[in-house]
Order: structure tokens, then C-alpha cells, then sequence
């Protein structure tokens, strides 16, 4: 059938702003007539000459809302001259899966619907964000000018009577404005088991879980927490490796994630915590987040590994990784707030270490660029420059060539990593959906304390310990290779034995502000202590500078990591 396409009449939206990682507000919100429409066609029309002709990777985490943008996408992407789209079945792909396709296609980019560890279901979040041709998230650039054009929109154009089902695998192909328009709905799992088959030792993996003559087999338990990781699971661990049955928990997507917040950390995965400490035989627990790039691992008895540490004991073992040892090692980033355990194994391993903002678009440039290996960050982000977006179950597969490879436990592997370099104890606090009139008040506050350099030599005193301000800035980056500056990163308060305090704003919240405070504070000798006893002191000097419960009215924070 001929199919035409229309131009419609719309007004621009408030708000169409992305944030850290693509635009996420209620599902409410993109419920409302022309809302979605008016963002995705604000992507398209940013792409410019491009788009013609063009290839694109559409899927997410399935949450909530995810088949009704993605038929937006289709009629939005026929009307505008796109020739193909390449669609996960039934709509999911996990963000890191949509990244391998973009580069494995080389198409000229994705849409991903996700608003990742945020919770899903009617009354919660949505989100859209696109992808480049490198797989990564767009850069600032791309998105400010996506956002320019959501506030003068006046019109979309859509081609109303398409009608394409995304439930079977296959290809269907549709004429619009006497054009061909191709749909391909393919396999979500595919390619992205595949590239992991590339850079993991599956052999060895399975030897690993199922055990060998002279080895007991290794336990796992792996959390999807009904986000889109589920579906990687199974192919992976249950049909690969052949963990079985009980070694996976949630593995079904949910659009709602069965009510929780799909969050991998201490709170959020509070379940899969109970569950390996109440099962001892469990070696290693993962968890991760609705979209399936972050990641929380803990070995027997729920041994928390901060992500911090994680991606230090990743960038000391990567000859453990048949990918490195195929491809080299060049550099290693983090972002500003990530604890600073890994320029340690940098400095040791002589590579470049980088340290970007917060949010994993900053890390592709480098990547791109062939400086950079391994990068992550401390909200439970690692990943590598396989792809262009931070990889749970990546992550989860190193540390399991590690383990096969050193024949320690997680928790002997961190000891033995602190003995060498020391430890670099973190937290952050996070004080979610405050009023942003006092949130903002706060960020005021200190940003008044760096203007008029009260801060630096002050001294502050707590339980006998001395901390002693060294520098204080709100940081910023200028990227090395294409040079583009980015600034009011962070506030930064960095002391005379280099423990840091970094305050910023959350940028994926849907509602209200977020806070976060983070501290990182380094010990060579004393490493086994616990975490939030060692950094109480300097919490408390956090939140003395701040004032955070004066302007907020918190007493406590919502997360503690
Ligand atoms: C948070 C994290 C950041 C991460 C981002 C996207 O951003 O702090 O490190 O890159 O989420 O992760 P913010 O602005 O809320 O601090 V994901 O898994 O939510 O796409
Ligand atoms: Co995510």
C-alpha cells in the first residue's frame, strides 16, 4: 500500500531539556498530545543532511510507554526520509546492545527509550535519548541544539497510516511519499552475545561456574531487577554458561519493574543483598539497573565492591580479558566524582588517566581517539571501549575472567588490590527530590564560597581528625580532542591530604532536585576499615560548609552508597 505522509501544526513544550543522559520526565508528560512527537522530530531535524537516506537503532528497556513511542518513531522517522530502522523485538535493547548495533551496522545512529535506573509504570518515568554513530550518547553540542529547536517547533511531519508490528523478528517494507521505508525487527540478544563471545573467554567462564576436577564450581546470582538485562541473562548465563535456574532472579522485563526502582546499589538492590548473605555457597551477586549499563557486584557474604574499586581491579587485571590482550591497553578515565583508586593503577601501569564530567558522553571522543580502554564511574558505571556506553553484564564478565584467572575470592582479590596501592574510601549521599528553590540555595551558597576564597587554608576540626582546605573550584573540562569546554560540573573541595568533598545537582531526575555529595578520602596503611565510620568526619565538614540541612530541611539522605 502507498502510504503519504502529513505535515501537523504543534507548539513547542517547556522543559525539553536532556539532561545527563537523554530527556526523562513522567510518562504523563510524554503522554500529552504532539509531546513525544515534538522531541523526536527536534532529534531528526538536528541531524541535518543526514538524516536522509539514513539508518537508525530503535529500542529500549521496555518500561512503560516504550510500544507507543516507538510507533511514534516509526511513522515520525517514514515522514522524514529516513530509509530504515533497525528494531529490538518487541522493543527491547539493552542501552549497551544498542550501542553494539549502531557501531556493528555502522548506521548513522539510535534512538534508545529508557530513562534507566529511574522507575517505570504509568505514574513514573520515560525517557528518549539518542545515540551517535559512534554508539555513544550525543555530545552537549547535539542535544543543546536538539534543545533550541523543541522551543520553536511549529509543526512535525508523520505518516499517520503506517502501521508496523515489532513483535516478530523480520523484515517488513513500506512505501511512504513513493520511497521504500524498511523496517527490521531483529533478535535483541544477538549481536551483543556475540561481541561478549568476542571478548570474553566463554571456555573458561563456563569451566569457572560449572566447576572442573580440581575446582568447585562458582556461584553465581545475577539480579535484572525486571529490567531489560533479563533477556541477556538467560542467553548468557542460563544457555552459555550454563549457570542454572538459581543463579538468576527477576530475569523477566517488566514495564513497571514490578513496582521497584531499579536501581543497582545498597537500597534498591536490597534484596539481592539478603539473598547472597543469606545463601553462603553464593560467591558473586550482580545487580543491574533498567537499561542494563550499570552494574553493582558484591562476592560471599554481600562484600560490597564500590564501583570505584571495581573499576581499579578491572584496569589492574585486564591481561585476565582475552579482548585487552588482543587489542592493547591505552589510557583509563573516570568521572570527577569516581573515586580516585584507579590513576593509582594508572600511575603504576604507566597509562594516560582522564578525568571527565559526570555522564558517559564524555568518555567517547577519548575512546574514538584511541586513548582510552577502561573508564567508569561511581554510580555503578564500568565499561570499555568495545562499545560506547557503560555494560553491566561486561562488567560482571571481567570480574568473572578475573576470578577464573587469579583463583580468589571477590573479597581476597580487594584485599590484595588496597595491600598493593592502599584504599581510597568513598561514599555519596544522595538526597533525592528535594525543593529545588533550596537545592539551588545550597549550590549558591557554595558557589559564594568559592568566589570570595574563604574556603582555602580553613580549617576544620572533627572527632580529632584535621581537615584543612587545599583548593576548592566547581570543576570543568575542556575535551582533549575536539577541545569543547564544559563548565559547573561539580563543586569541588579538595583537602591537604588530598581527600576530596564534591557537591553537584543531579541531571536524570524527572521532578524535584537531587543532591549529591560525595567523599573520597585515601589511606595507605588502614584499609579494611568500613567505609562510613572512616568518612564520617569529613561527611560532617560537608555538611557544616554546605549548611545541606539548613536549606533543605534533610536530616538524612535518601541513598547511601
Ligand atoms: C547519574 C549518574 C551518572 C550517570 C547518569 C546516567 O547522573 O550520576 O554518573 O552517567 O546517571 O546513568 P546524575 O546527573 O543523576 O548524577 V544511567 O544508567 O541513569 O543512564
Ligand atoms: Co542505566
Amino acid at each position: 500500500m502507498a502510504l503519504v505522509s502529513e505535515i501537523r501544526s504543534t507548539t513547542p513544550f517547556e522543559g525539553q531539556k536532556p539532561g545527563t543522559s537523554g530527556l526523562r520526565k513522567k510518562v504523563k508528560e510524554f503522554m500529552e498530545k504532539h509531546y513525544t512527537e515534538n522531541f523526536v522530530q527536534c532529534i531528526l531535524d538536528s541531524l541535518g543532511d543526514k538524516l536522509e537516506g539514513s539508518t537508525l537503532v530503535v529500542g529500549g528497556d521496555g518500561r512503560y510507554f516504550s510500544k507507543q513511542a516507538i510507533n511514534i518513531i516509526i511513522r515520525i522517522a517514514a515522514a522524514n526520509k529516513v530509509a530504515k530502522l533497525i528494531i529490538g523485538q518487541i522493543g527491547i535493547l539493552s542501552t549497551p546492545a544498542v550501542s553494539s548495533l549502531i557501531r556493528n551496522h555502522k548506521v548513522l545512529g539510535g534512538i534508545v527509550l529508557t530513562a534507566s535506573h529511574n522507575p517505570g509504570g504509568i505514574h513514573n518515568d520515560f525517557g528518549i535519548k539518542y545515540n551517535c554513530e559512534n554508539g555513544g550518547p550525543a555530545p552537549t553540542q547535539f542535544t543543546d541544539d536538539v534543545y533550541e529547536r523543541t522551543k520553536t517547533i511549529k509543526e512535525y511531519r508523520i505518516c499517520p497510516e503506517l502501521d508496523c508490528e515489532f513483535h516478530e523478528v523480520g523484515t517488513q517494507t513500506f512505501q511512504v511519499d513513493g520511497r521504500q521505508f524498511v523496517v527490521e525487527v531483529i533478535d535483541s540478544t544477538v549481536d551483543y552475545v556475540n561481541l561478549m563471545k568476542d571478548i570474553f573467554d566463554f571456555g573458561k567462564l563456563r569451566s569457572l561456574i560449572q566447576g572442573t576436577e580440581t575446582r568447585e564450581p562458582f556461584n553465581v546470582l545475577m539480579d535484572s531487577m525486571n529490567g531489560v538485562t533479563g533477556v541477556y541473562v538467560r542467553k548468557i548465563f542460563l544457555e552459555e554458561l550454563h549457570s542454572g535456574q538459581d543463579s538468576c532472579r527477576r530475569i523477566i522485563p517488566l514495564d513497571n519493574f514490578g513496582e521497584i526502582h531499579p536501581d543497582p546499589n545498597l537500597t534498591y538492590a536490597k534484596e539481592l543483598v539478603d539473598k547472597v548473605k543469606e545463601n553462603q555457597k553464593i560467591q558473586l551477586g550482580a545487580a543491574f539497573d533498567g537499561d542494563g549499563d550499570r552494574n553493582m557486584i558484591i562476592g560471599q557474604n554481600a562484600f560490597f565492591v564500590t564501583p570505584s574499586d571495581s573499576l581499579a581491579v578491572i584496569a589492574n587485571n585486564l591481561n585476565c580479558i582475552p579482548y585487552f590482550e588482543k587489542n592493547g591497553v591505552c589510557g583509563f578515565a573516570r568521572s570527577m566524582p569516581t573515586g580516585a583508586a584507579v590513576d593509582r593503577v594508572a600511575a603504576a601501569l604507566n597509562k594516560e588517566m582522564f578525568i571527565v564530567p559526570t555522564g558517559w558522553k564524555f568518555f567517547g571522543n577519548l575512546m574514538d581517539a584511541g586513548r582510552l580502554s577502561l573508564c567508569g564511574e561511581e554510580s555503578f558505571g564500568t565499561g570499555s571501549d568495545h562499545i560506547r556506553e557503560k555494560d553491566g553484564i561486561w562488567a560482571v564478565l571481567a570480574w568473572l575472567s578475573i576470578v577464573e584467572h587469579k583463583k580468589m575470592s571477590v573479597e581476597e582479590i580487594l584485599q590484595e588490590h588496597w595491600k598493593l596501592y592502599g584504599r581510597n574510601y568513598f561514599t555519596r549521599y544522595d538526597y533525592e527530590e528535594c525543593e529545588s528553590d533550596g537545592a539551588n540555595k545550597m549550590v549558591e551558597h557554595l558557589e559564594k564560597l568559592l568566589e570570595d576564597g574563604s574556603l582555602i587554608k580553613k580549617e576544620f576540626v572533627v572527632d580529632g581528625k584535621k581537615f584543612v582546605v587545599k583548593a576548592a573550584d566547581n570543576f570543568s573540562y575542556t575535551d582533549p580532542i575536539d577541545k569543547s569546554f564544559t563548565k559547573n560540573q561539580g563543586i569541588r573541595i579538595i583537602f591537604e591530604d588530598d581527600s576530596r568533598l564534591i557537591f553537584r545537582l543531579s541531571g536524570t531526575g524527572s521532578s524535584g532536585a537531587t543532591i549529591r555529595l560525595y567523599a573520597d578520602s585515601y589511606e595507605r596503611e588502614n584499609v579494611t576499615g568500613d567505609a562510613q565510620t572512616m568518612l564520617k568526619p569529613i561527611i560532617s565538614v560537608a555538611l557544616q560548609v554546605s549548611k545541606l540541612e539548613e536549606f533543605t530541611g534533610r536530616k538524612e539522605p535518601t541513598v547511601i552508597t
